[in-house]
């Protein structure tokens, strides 16, 4: 992407910045026309059975089914919600780090786990996404209001200004990766193994669950789940939260979101600078599960090349562009309590 292009509203990665502290030099338009809507009924009953099915199932998580059951559930939810966050986001779309084929090999299975269709087709929506954010353009735009941006964007056919804008993307890189290839290729049948037939065989099998508990809680309950999850970040974090980062854009910080989603709710950070692996500033790693599990593949060398932006940059861009709720900027702010100095922990200290 041109750094001057003037009908770009985001950074894509690192080069795409036309200032110091890593935006662009236009501010970001927001707009939507009123492009009649041409339904989908296909998915519309395809995600009205989803949703109905998975109160149920969650009802039977709840009484029925044993707990192994639930477990099994709960780990899958990690997986595929890791094959989201970790592969599809972080590694594929963003490319903020990179990742030796074993790693990938394990993303790529996390990744048909969650059925958000292939990693290729995820990437490139959500390229669109950050680099035409809030516009036509953009495949979840949120200025066409929260059901739209939450799961009304699936239901429809795509906007005609996104299609045209995208023949644009370079996804050469992805298209280089003969794993994702593999999974595009054959991913008809890949993604009912991995998210609906192995989900439903494992607890029949190993515990003997009954089918119906082991469809619906296994598969159906914990695949809605997730998709409500991700759904959420482009709904509520581009809603509600602050913006410490950048008060002119919809993204915010959205910690309820962030917990459930494995660390990516920091919305505001992560479009201000989407290419940092973390998708938040250092000090919230603590809920930020998936930075967790980038860094310990980062210590046995299957992660490396991680990118993340300078403390420096962060906070240059934080006194120009933010809306004054980053309340502190870290260690040594001019804000930070006296009584927070003295009390903190610091292990081996040295003050140059
Ligand atoms: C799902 C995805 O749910 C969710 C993604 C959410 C993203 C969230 C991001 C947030 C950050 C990360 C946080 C993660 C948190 C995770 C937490 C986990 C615990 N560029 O699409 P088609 C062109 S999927 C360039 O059919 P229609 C292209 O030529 C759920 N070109 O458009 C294409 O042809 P081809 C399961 C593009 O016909 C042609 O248009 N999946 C682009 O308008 C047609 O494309 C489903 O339900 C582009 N971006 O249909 C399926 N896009 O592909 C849902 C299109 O051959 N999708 N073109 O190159 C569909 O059924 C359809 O896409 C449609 C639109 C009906 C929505
Ligand atoms: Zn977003
Ligand atoms: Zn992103």
């Amino acid at each position: 992407m041109a750094p001057n292009a003037t009908d770009v509203n985001g950074v894509l990665f690192e080069d795409d910045a036309a200032t110091p502290d890593m935006a662009l030099p236009n501010l970001p338009v927001q707009k939507a026309d009123n492009y009649p809507k041409k339904f989908v009924w296909r998915n519309i009953i395809a995600f009205a059975y989803l949703h109905l099915a998975a109160i149920y199932g969650g009802y039977l998580f709840l009484f029925s089914a044993k707990w192994q059951t639930d477990i099994f559930a709960y780990i899958l939810y990690v997986m595929s919600g890791l094959g989201i966050t970790a592969g599809a986001h972080r590694l594929w779309a963003h490319k903020s780090y990179k990742a030796k084929w074993p790693l990938r090999l394990i993303l790529v299975f996390f990744n048909t786990l969650a059925f958000q269709d292939s990693a290729i087709d995820w990437s490139r929506d959500h390229r669109m996404h950050h680099k035409y954010s809030e516009t036509d353009a953009d495949p979840h735009n949120a200025t066409r209001g929260f059901f739209f941006s939450h799961i009304g964007w699936l239901l429809v056919r795509k906007h005609p200004e996104l299609k045209k804008k995208g023949k644009g993307l370079d996804l050469s890189d992805l298209y280089a990766d003969p794993i994702l290839c593999f999974q595009k290729k054959y991913y008809l049948i890949l993604m009912p193994l991995c998210c609906f037939i192995m989900p439903t065989v494992i607890p029949v099998y190993f515990w003997g669950e009954t089918w119906i508990n082991a469809f619906l809680v296994a598969a159906l309950f914990r695949y809605a789940f997730i998709l409500n999850v991700t759904w959420l970040v482009n709904s509520a974090a581009h809603k509600w939260g602050h913006k410490p980062y950048d008060k002119n854009i919809k993204p915010s910080e959205n910690l309820s979101v962030a917990i459930f989603a494995l660390g990516e709710g920091f919305h505001n950070y992560h479009h201000t600078f989407p290419w940092d692996y973390k998708t938040a500033e250092l000090g919230n790693n603590r809920l930020n599960f998936t930075t967790n599990f980038i860094n310990f593949f980062a210590k046995i060398g299957w992660a490396y090349d991680m990118k993340t932006v300078s403390d420096e940059i962060v906070q240059k861009r934080v006194n120009r562009t933010g809306d004054g709720s980053h309340h502190l900027w870290g260690w040594g702010d001019k804000d930070q309590p006296k009584e927070e100095v003295d009390a903190a922990i610091r292990i081996n200290p040295k003050d140059d």
